[in-house]
């Protein structure tokens, strides 16, 4: 099933849900794309019966009855207003402001920023496949030190845009339930860790995030059968249809066990019907684990390739680039091959290895740099000169050799200090994104999705280097 029928199922609820009263400013104002218009064309065909009664709705509501193509769009802007998919403005209980007539999902993160990213992108592709509207929680601290803020979602990732591509609603927990509330709401929950742990793990994936969301989950263990690798422990994945199955009467209902008390209120739930949660979505795919590696990736395709950055963080690193470069900072930037050396924690798989022996050296970095540049003059007629090194090792004197390559680099000195904790990360992955070529790091969640973010974005030409030994990246 391709992305314009997903939208077109969509498209089908929004048409009979969805006031056509509200927000009659946002109809005038706004340009849309083409694939809007293809979608428009789609839903006329699909939902034609629909569609008459809407003309006639609107043929009663107004003297002068609009063009037909003016009516869709109106309908089709309407859906991207997060308030549609909600009763209105946060609320003290998250219950208090779901509408009856939509059905929501939800999970939560507990690991490094990547790999929760990715995890958010498992939940809204699961939104899509069940037709289920997701509601996203914050992005909460780990490796960048447990004493920083959480993050929204929004402020990362701009969640407009993404509505607007995907063609429906996304919300934040922030919309829907008020981050101030002190009310503490039960919730029942699937446990999905347990099960696919094969019994490692003893109860539900934890996270903090619903100590943020004033949230007492109920867990339901989810059966052995939604493992995708049976009776084997090196593997933790589930699929994405397997857990999509309890989005509906009929799997939900086969299995129903005794739910775990929740650890506040000792109420024990069932699995909400309403608001489907998971208590954790990373490791799972379609077909194979960790495919976000591979082309097929259909997290990837549909979802993850349209979350962009928000405006003011690309402003924003824009700033810290051109400042690298030595240029002003709203001038122009130059294409650029930017580099995702991964190394600090990595070094617990260097297996005793001297680092100089496991991380690839300056000169297996440079060439692949080199690679990427001729690629690009090649193909593309590109003539790239400037190269910008990202990563999170400390060492001055591995820095230095850096600089000797005539590479440039983000100056973090004062990006804490100057915008909170989260942003030497933020900053360093959208450079990453923002390359004409990229260089990553093999085994490294943040390089992938900056190398798919390059491909995908930029049309971008890029390499990840291997290592672990002093010859793993060897070719040709
Ligand atoms: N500022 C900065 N921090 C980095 C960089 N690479 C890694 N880090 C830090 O290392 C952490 C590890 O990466 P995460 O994305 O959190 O963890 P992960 O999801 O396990 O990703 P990988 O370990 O790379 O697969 C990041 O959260 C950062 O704190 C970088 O290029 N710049
Ligand atoms: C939780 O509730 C159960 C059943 O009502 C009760 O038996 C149990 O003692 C309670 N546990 C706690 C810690 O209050
Ligand atoms: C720091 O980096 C330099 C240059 O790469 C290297 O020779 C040195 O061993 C590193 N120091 C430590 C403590 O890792």
């Amino acid at each position: 099933m391709d992305s314009a029928s997903l939208s077109t199922q969509m498209h089908l609820r929004m048409d009979s849900s969805t006031p056509l009263w509200s927000k009659p400013k946002d109809f005038v104002n706004r340009n849309f794309r083409s694939k809007g218009r293809f979608l428009v064309g789609a839903a006329i065909g699909v939902s034609l019966v629909a569609l008459m009664s809407l003309v006639g709705f609107w043929l009663w509501a107004s003297s002068e009855a609009p063009p037909l193509l003016e009516l869709t769009k109106n309908v089709e802007v309407d859906s991207f207003d997060p308030l549609n998919a909600l009763v209105g403005a946060p609320t003290e209980h998250f219950g208090d402001n779901l509408r009856p007539d939509f059905k929501y999902i939800t999970s939560w993160i507990s690991a490094g920023w990547t790999n929760d990213v990715m995890t958010y992108i498992n939940l809204i592709y699961l939104g899509l496949i069940t037709d289920r509207v997701p509601i996203l929680p914050m992005f909460i601290p780990s490796h960048i030190g447990a004493a920083a803020s959480p993050i929204a979602f929004g402020d990362v990732f701009d969640v407009p845009r993404l509505r607007q591509a995907l063609d429906r609603p996304i919300l934040e927990w922030r919309d829907v339930k008020d981050p101030n509330s002190a009310e503490l709401d039960g919730l029942g929950c699937w446990n999905v860790w347990e099960a696919t742990s094969q019994n490692h793990e003893k109860g539900p994936r934890g996270s903090s995030v619903l100590g943020y969301l004033q949230l007492d989950v109920s867990y339901t263990r989810m059966p052995d059968w939604v493992k995708l690798i049976q009776n084997y422990e090196h593997d933790s994945h589930t699929t994405f249809w397997a857990l999509a199955k309890f989005a509906f009467p009929e799997t939900r209902k086969a299995n129903l066990v005794t739910p775990l008390p929740s650890p506040i209120l000792n109420i024990s739930l069932p699995p909400d019907e309403q608001l489907l949660c998971y208590d954790y979505l990373y490791y799972v795919c379609a077909q194979q684990p960790f495919e976000y590696d591979h082309d097929y990736s259909p997290a990837w395709r549909f979802v993850a390739q349209y979350m962009h950055w928000v405006p003011s963080l690309e402003a924003l690193t824009k700033k810290y680039i051109n400042r690298a470069l030595g240029l002003e900072d709203d001038g122009p930037t130059p294409p650029y091959v930017g580099i995702h050396a991964r190394h600090a924690d990595f070094k617990n798989y260097c297996w005793g290895a001297p680092q100089e022996e496991c991380f690839p050296s300056m000169a297996v970095i440079a060439r692949r740099v080199q690679e990427v540049k001729d690629e690009l003059l090649q193909t593309q007629g590109i003539d790239v000169e400037h190269v910008i090194m990202t990563s999170d090792e400390t060492n001055a004197s591995w820095w230095e050799e850096v600089t000797q390559q005539g590479w440039f680099a983000p100056d973090h000195s004062k990006t804490k200090e100057l915008y909170g904790d989260w942003y030497p990360l933020l900053i360093d992955a959208v450079i990453q994104s923002g390359g004409v070529g990229f260089v990553g790091t093999d085994r490294s969640t943040m390089s992938v999705l900056a190398r798919r973010r390059v491909e995908s974005w930029q049309n971008g030409v890029t390499r990840t280097i291997l290592w672990g030994t002093p010859h793993a990246d060897d070719h040709r």
